[in-house]
């Protein structure tokens, strides 16, 4: 029996140094010192020695259970203490470490070049107006002085969706919701930027691009008031020294209507492949509005005038920045949105 418990207590000494866990270390003391344990049954098993033996025995198991008891508690301890520092070792931050830069994000370019043209048109009074990008026929077209039998009209050109709904091919449509909210009071000095659509999709045109529209009606408007006012313009997107030149053209809204150039900004007006050798280069159309416009819309033409005129940003931010591809705008390509920064 002596010998059965020194066994016992010899086995318990090497399970328990050898417990790799807390975890581990509780079973192992659970087999030995437990309720059904290995000292718990010789314990019981006491009635059936005899009575020289049974105190002899009895104060051996005891001291065992003491002892095993106290090397249990010292290596929880130290297990405790072990898996206390690997978890720590795991989980350690090098707070001297430098942080993780955070990229600062950009607006798009034609966001940056819309914004640009809206600064410098706020700069001269004008005042910023927006709309829904689904219009109905009236406000799109009939409203213009497009009526359904005009060849602008096409239905090539526009996305419908029906025949009354589709998306608006320019910006005009919020300039006239605002002529018809205000009229008949002047001045009216707005611009109107944003997306339109058009059934378009090669090199040199995107389904969707931006706009930006400005329109002006008050008494004695005229259009030198129209080529001073873009010569502002021009001149602060372009640089102090640029010139303007109107050439005739057609709009359906505008009566007369010009063409605007500038005056090539990559050859200084000496000819060159951007401006195919004259010297300027178209970046808007314009015109006096017509006076069927400014009737439908509320404005006696007997007794305002008014000017207008549009734009593409993409192709004024093509211009100011060298791009040579409108699709560059559209691809998303970081390396390309960047330089933009
Ligand atoms: C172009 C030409 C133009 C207008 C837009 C306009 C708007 C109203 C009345 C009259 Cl409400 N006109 N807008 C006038 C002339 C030209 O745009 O080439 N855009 C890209």
């Amino acid at each position: 029996m002596q010998e059965k418990l020194n066994g016992i207590a010899a086995s318990a000494r090497t399970d328990i140094s050898m417990a790799q866990s807390q975890e581990d270390l509780k079973k192992i003391q659970v087999t030995y010192l437990g309720k059904k344990g290995k000292i718990t049954a010789v314990l019981r098993g006491m009635g059936q020695l005899s009575p020289e033996e049974r105190p002899l025995i009895g104060s051996l198991a005891n001291k065992i259970r003491d002892e095993l008891a106290a090397l249990f508690a010292e290596r929880e301890l130290q297990l405790r203490k072990e898996e206390q520092e690997k978890r720590i070792e795991a989980e350690k931050v090098d707070i001297t470490l430098p942080g993780r830069p955070q990229e600062l994000g950009h607006f798009h370019p034609l966001t940056m070049v819309m914004d640009e043209i809206a600064d410098i048109f706020l700069g001269l009074g004008f005042s910023i107006v927006d709309g829904p990008e689904v219009e109905t026929d009236y406000y799109n077209f009939e409203a213009l002085n497009i009526p359904k039998d005009h060849p602008a009209r096409d239905m090539q050109d526009s996305f419908y969706f029906n025949p009354e709904m589709l998306l608006r091919t320019h910006t005009s449509p919020v300039q006239v919701h605002t002529m018809e909210k205000v009229a008949p009071q002047v001045p009216v000095r707005i611009i109107a930027p944003g997306k339109v659509y058009r059934r378009d999709d090669d090199a040199t045109h995107s389904p969707m691009f931006h706009q930006v529209e400005g329109l002006v009606i008050d008494h004695n408007v005229s259009l030198a008031d129209l080529k001073g006012t873009l010569l502002l313009f021009a001149q602060q997107m372009f640089g102090s020294h640029q010139q303007v030149r109107l050439r005739p053209s057609f709009f359906p809204f505008t009566e007369p209507s010009a063409e605007v150039d500038i005056s090539c900004m990559m050859c200084h007006g000496k000819g060159c492949r951007v401006c195919k050798d004259t010297g300027w280069i178209e970046i808007l159309g314009s015109g006096m509005v017509h006076p069927h416009v400014l009737e439908m819309s509320g404005y006696d033409p007997e007794v305002y005038t008014g000017y207008a005129f549009g734009m593409g940003v993409e192709r004024i931010a093509m211009l100011k920045y060298g791009v040579d591809d409108l699709r560059l705008f559209f691809l998303n390509d970081i390396r390309m949105l960047r330089q933009f920064r």
